[in-house]
């Protein structure tokens, strides 16, 4: 039996004990061979719950005032994320993602085609990530879309000023007045309302399950286009009359849609800076389809704005 005190809680003398006795391999190679005396360190139930919920409940709490929010971990979101977590460890990153998964439609290059295809200079955002590539001349291909996600998604965790809250939708937008000369009920966006998502999705049949938030002084949205879930920060604005209406996406144009997007990506209200596919809905940009280097490149646009606003 496992030695417990009277708190359940396994002493750390005799887990040491335990750890030799369990043949605590360091190495792959020490293992070899020997799985007939084979076990693992010893645990509790309880010391798995607490070195998790410890965990989730310290970062609630330290990233409930973050200096950056970022909605939605799609290609864009994630890289964003990337270029921000990498030049500045000094400020404070929560990325709010919907899903159980994060990587939005990144993980198929387009249909269910398993390839990624990225148009020049997005190359450099590869190289950068270290992501190996064929070259086709104007454009680049990763043998898999998932090589991409999940090398950007490590990147990403890696980095500890960033905090992945996934299966957390952002509800609403935390909002301050910020009156100007030609609009006196203008706001500033001051950061989002949040909700485990399986609790998002049960308002109509539960009463009384109240948010949570998050304080940032710059969020940065990036919940692609419009959906069941798509362009939720400006479709916001919209109903807060903060935007008149929204230009809507137009028809597939790849062309026109990446040069659009990177280039429209900016802050679109005070305090609140859009890219990826959600910008399509605002300014009525083509739509891409299965081509992602703009995704990549507003990615680090957004990560410059974001800066700009943020050094002001
Ligand atoms: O779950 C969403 C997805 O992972 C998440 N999201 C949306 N609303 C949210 C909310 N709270 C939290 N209220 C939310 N998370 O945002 C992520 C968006 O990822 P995406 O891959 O859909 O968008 P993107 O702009 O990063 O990439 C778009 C990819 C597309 S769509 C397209 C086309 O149709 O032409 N082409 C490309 C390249």
């Amino acid at each position: 039996p496992i030695p417990v005190n009277r708190n359940g809680v396994v002493g750390k003398k005799d887990l040491a004990v335990k750890a030799v006795d369990g043949n605590q391999a360091k190495t792959l190679a020490e293992l070899e061979g020997k799985w007939e005396s084979f076990m693992f360190s010893p645990i509790r139930e309880s010391q798995v719950s607490r070195a998790m919920t410890r965990r989730y409940f310290t970062d609630l709490d330290n990233y409930a005032e973050s200096d950056i929010v970022i909605i939605g971990a799609g290609s864009c979101g994630l890289s964003t994320a990337y270029m921000l977590g990498k030049q500045r460890p000094d400020l404070k990153i929560a990325v709010v993602e919907a899903g159980v998964a994060p990587g939005g439609g990144a993980w198929l290059g387009g249909q269910l085609f398993s390839a990624m295809v990225m148009r020049k200079p997005a190359d450099a955002f590869l190289n950068d990530l270290d992501v190996p590539y064929e070259d086709e001349g104007d454009f680049v291909v990763v043998k898999h879309a998932a090589l991409f996600t999940s090398t950007l998604l490590s990147r990403v965790l890696t980095f500890p000023n960033v905090k992945l809250f996934n299966a957390t939708a952002v509800e609403d937008l935390i909002t301050r007045p910020a009156p100007t000369a030609t609009d006196p009920h203008a706001v500033r966006i001051a950061g989002v309302v949040t909700n485990w998502t399986l609790v998002s999705m049960h308002h109509d049949d539960q009463s009384c399950m109240d948010p949570n938030t998050i304080n940032a002084p710059l969020v940065i949205s990036t919940t692609g286009h419009d959906g069941p879930f798509g362009a939720f920060s400006v479709k916001r604005l919209v109903s807060m009359q903060q935007l008149e209406k929204l230009g809507g996406m137009r028809g597939l144009d790849m062309n026109s849609a990446e040069d659009a997007i990177v280039k429209r990506t900016r802050e679109v209200v005070k305090g609140l800076v859009v890219g990826g596919m959600e910008l399509s809905e605002v300014d009525g940009a083509n739509r891409m389809g299965p081509t992602f280097g703009a995704m990549a490149l507003s990615g680090v646009k957004a990560a410059e704005e974001a800066l700009k606003v943020i050094n002001e």
